[in-house]
């Protein structure tokens, strides 16, 4: 069993209801088990700034898949959600990041792990801290690579602690 985490994230379509069916599929799977889930954030586009807010989640879980099996399930389970792969860091109704699976390094054309962005992330940084707040990204928590890149106007949304668990 390795400890995993990914980010979720999207802005087009309901994409509430888009990372909660994401999760529930991947919990469904032998191989995986959804141990946490972090709030969801409102957060403003990253990358290509002429596009809607996103909204964004972090979630760790168990697996005892390899890497590039779990890339693959996360691939799937985007295509369920109609992702289609097109604009770098454009719209999108639903986008599974792998971020880190235990201490492991991993360095693939398809597949780099630790996620190289992570950190220069509000979006995935705040969720992030939510679940593991003591989490090493390239040598230092959460916490301080946030300070580091400064406020960011993300907004709490208001949901249930297990929103993720039921179908909306
Ligand atoms: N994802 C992107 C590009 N920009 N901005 C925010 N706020 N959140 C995202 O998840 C995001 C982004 C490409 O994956
Ligand atoms: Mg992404």
């Amino acid at each position: 069993m390795a400890l995993a985490y990914i980010g979720l994230g999207g802005n087009v379509g309901d994409v509430v209801a888009n990372m909660a069916g994401a999760l529930q599929l991947l919990d469904k799977s032998d191989d995986i088990t959804v141990t946490e889930v972090s709030p969801v954030y409102r957060t403003p586009p990253w990358g290509i700034e002429e596009q809607d807010w996103f909204h964004n989640a972090c979630a760790a879980l168990e697996t005892t898949l390899q890497p590039s099996q779990f890339l693959d399930k996360c691939l799937e389970t985007e295509r369920v959600f109609k992702r289609e792969r097109d604009v770098r860091w454009g719209p999108r109704t639903l986008d599974l990041d792998i971020l880190l699976i235990e201490d492991m390094q991993v360095d693939e054309d398809r597949l780099t792990i630790p996620h190289p962005r992570m950190h220069e992330r509000s979006f995935v940084l705040k969720p992030l801290q939510d679940l593991a707040p003591d989490l090493n990204i390239f040598g230092k928590t959460p916490a301080i690579w946030l300070e580091a890149l400064g406020v960011s106007e993300m907004q709490l949304v208001a949901l249930d602690k297990d929103w993720w668990k039921s179908s909306r």
